[in-house]
């Protein structure tokens, strides 16, 4: 999963980029003018997997990962057409799975006499309307072309129903609307998926606060969830924390009512919102999470871990990561008989664990 963290300049991404990964990628006030991206793979932190580990002893036990890419805009104000993000910030989060906007939700007296005072509803208008704007660009190229071409007489049945479902799309974002909101057939989505418009992303939203006002803004948090998925987090204070060693962290963190690093929370929020799971694979060798799409079935599931898997699929062997728990080993789960034998179309759940039968 790729997470691309998105805002108004000094709403605190980077901030928010060091707290999730634990980096320490350059914070500022004012901007120096740093245009290369923030990346990060890190892992996502999984008890369970812990457990299985613990388990099997296996000689490399491997986390699911996200890569979170901390957009970074070419200056700290706006450009000459009185918008936010240049084209290099925007080409950085094209290829992401999902969009992370942070609302400043902190008083700075800087910040507000540029970006007024803070107010995190409007910040989310403006970020919207950007967004919205930059795919408007891609669209109308896309739909004159389109249309030129069928005037031409160059057209197929292809280019007819791109340019039948890119109208729409056009129509859509004239009328300040998001790709998202469209209803569209899975053929629909395949002709749009190349271009990777930005208001078809899936968006989540960091209320980024101050440790003062941290947990108060009951009301602004449930105005923004009228829109996305809100989680709040204390930005500079939890940066600081993810740089403590974890009992040092866990004290603070219970001082600030705060149950679990920015990083799980913002995980598990992540997978939940955007229907991720995990299963794993165990054995001496390896213990290892995988993340799938919710509904995908064994043979896909194979698939992440290989081709040649999904290819020579012949059976997954399946049980779950409760079942393993409660019967105290593997052996015990198939002496229950809770150990299956599933084909391709088995759709797999969280927690499966799965070997796969192959053979190519
Ligand atoms: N008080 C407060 N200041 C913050 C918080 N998050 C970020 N800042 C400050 O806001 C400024 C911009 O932060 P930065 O992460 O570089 O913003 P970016 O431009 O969105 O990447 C820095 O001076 C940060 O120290 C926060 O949660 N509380
Ligand atoms: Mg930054």
């Amino acid at each position: 999963m790729n997470i691309g963290i998105i805002g108004l300049p000094k709403a605190g991404k980077t901030t928010i980029f060091n707290a999730l990964t634990g980096l320490e990628a350059e914070v500022a006030e004012y901007s120096s003018g740093k245009v290369e991206p923030n990346v990060a793979v890190v892992d996502v932190g999984d008890e369970r997997v812990d457990r299985l580990s613990a388990m099997y002893q296996p000689r490399k036990t491997i986390y699911a990962t996200t890569e979170f890419v901390d957009f970074v805009a070419a200056s700290g104000s706006r450009n000459e057409s009185g918008g936010i993000f240049s084209g290099e910030g925007i080409a950085l989060v094209k290829n992401a799975d999902a969009l992370l906007v942070v609302l400043r939700n902190f008083k700075n007296a800087t910040l507000s006499e540029t970006w007024g005072a803070v107010n995190p509803v409007r910040d989310l208008g403006e970020i919207e309307s950007e967004l919205i704007l930059a795919d408007q660009v891609i669209a109308e190229r896309r739909l004159e072309r389109l249309e030129g071409d069928r005037k031409r007489g160059r057209k197929s049945p292809q280019s007819q129903a791109e340019e039948v479902v890119m109208q729409r799309v056009v129509t859509q974002l004239d009328g300040g609307g998001c790709i998202r909101d469209l209803t569209l057939s899975a053929e629909e989505e395949a002709l749009l998926s190349g271009f990777r418009f930005l208001t078809a992303k899936p968006v989540l939203v960091v209320l980024n606060s101050d440790e003062d006002n941290y947990g108060t803004g009951a009301a602004v948090v449930a105005e923004l969830e009228t829109h996305y998925p809100v989680i709040e987090f204390a930005g500079n204070f939890e940066m600081e924390l993810s740089r403590l060693d974890p009992e040092d962290a866990a004290a603070f963190m219970t001082d600030m009512g705060i149950t679990e690093s920015a990083r799980t929370r913002l995980t598990g929020f992540a997978y939940r919102l955007l229907g991720y799971i995990s299963f794993f694979t165990v054995g001496e060798d390896e213990v290892r999470a995988w993340t799938i799409r919710n509904g995908e079935n064994a043979q896909e599931a194979a698939g992440t871990i290989h081709s040649d898997l999904a290819k020579g699929f012949i059976r997954a062997e399946c049980f779950g990561y409760q079942e393993l728990l409660d019967a105290g080993s593997e052996a015990a789960v198939k002496q229950k008989g809770h150990f299956r034998l599933e084909g391709k179309e088995y759709p797999v759940k969280d927690g499966d664990i799965l070997h796969i039968r192959f053979n190519v």
